[in-house]
C-alpha cells in the first residue's frame, strides 16, 4: 500500500491526497512535520509531502508524485492522451506553482511569527502574481475545467495553490487575485464542492492548531538557540 507521508495543515500534501483518492488507490496516512531527521532520510529536501511504495522506493516534490502515480496507476486517468494536451496540462501546473504558489508563500514565515510583512516584499510578490494572472488568464479554459473538457491533475494542483493564494491575496494584499482570471472563482467553488475536497478540508481544520503549535515551538527554539 502507499504511504503518504505529511500533515493534512499543508496543501502540497492534500493536493497529493486528493489525486489518491480520486484514482481509488489505498493508501495510508504518516504524521509527520518539517525539519525532522525521519523526514530527511525519506525527501532530500525535508519537505512534505513524499509518498512511499511498498518496495520502500521514496518520492517527494508534488508535481514530481503527480507524475509518478499517474505512470505507476494510469487507471482513471489525470492527464489527456495526446502528448501536446498533456504538456499544456503540466505547463498549467508550473505556472500556477512559480507564479502563483511561490509568490504567495513569501508571506507564510511573517504570518506564522507574527510579523509585519515589508512593503517591499509586498511589491515583490505583487509582480509576480501579475505574471501568474495574465498566465493563467492565456491558458486557463473553465469549460468546464481548468484545461478543457476532461477533469485533469492540472484542476486539482491549481485548487490547492488556490488555497494559499486567496488566503494570502486577501489578509496580507486586499486584493481578490481569483477574480482577475474570469472563471476561476466559479471553477473554484465547483472543486470545493466534491466530496473528496470536502473531506479533506475537514482534515486541514482538525490539523491546523496542531501544525500552528508545532510551528511556534519550532520559532522558540530556534530564537533560543541564536542566544
Ligand atoms: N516543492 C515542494 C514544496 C513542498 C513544501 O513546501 N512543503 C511544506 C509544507 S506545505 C514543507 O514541507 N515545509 C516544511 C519545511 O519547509 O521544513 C513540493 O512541490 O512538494
Amino acid at each position: 500500500m502507499i504511504t503518504l507521508h505529511g500533515f493534512a495543515a499543508s496543501n502540497y500534501y492534500n493536493l497529493i491526497k486528493h489525486v489518491l483518492l480520486y484514482k481509488q488507490l489505498p493508501f495510508q496516512e504518516n504524521l509527520i512535520y518539517g525539519g525532522s531527521d525521519e523526514l530527511l532520510a525519506i525527501s532530500p529536501a525535508g519537505k512534505v509531502p513524499v509518498i512511499t511504495m511498498d518496495d520502500g522506493f521514496h518520492i517527494s516534490e508534488s508535481s514530481v508524485i503527480c507524475d509518478f502515480i499517474e505512470d505507476t496507476y494510469p487507471s482513471i486517468p489525470l492527464y489527456p492522451e495526446n502528448t501536446g494536451e498533456r504538456a499544456v496540462v503540466r505547463q498549467i501546473m508550473k505556472i500556477a506553482e512559480l507564479y502563483f504558489e511561490l509568490p504567495s508563500r513569501r508571506f507564510i514565515p511573517y504570518v506564522l511569527l507574527g510579523t509585519e510583512v515589508p512593503e517591499s516584499t509586498k511589491a515583490e510578490v505583487r509582480q509576480v502574481l501579475h505574471r501568474g494572472i495574465s498566465a493563467l488568464n492565456r491558458l486557463c479554459k473553465f469549460s468546464p475545467w481548468v484545461a478543457g473538457e476532461q477533469l485533469t491533475m492540472a484542476d486539482i494542483y491549481v485548487y490547492y495553490v488556490n488555497t494559499i493564494v486567496s488566503t494570502f491575496g486577501s489578509s496580507q494584499l486586499d486584493w481578490d487575485i481569483l477574480a482577475e482570471v474570469p472563471g476561476m472563482k466559479e471553477w473554484n467553488n465547483t472543486m470545493s464542492q466534491s466530496a473528496i475536497a470536502k473531506s479533506i478540508e475537514a482534515d486541514r481544520q482538525t490539523n491546523m492548531p496542531e501544525f500552528i503549535q508545532k510551528i511556534k515551538a519550532q520559532a522558540k527554539a530556534k530564537a533560543a538557540k541564536i542566544k
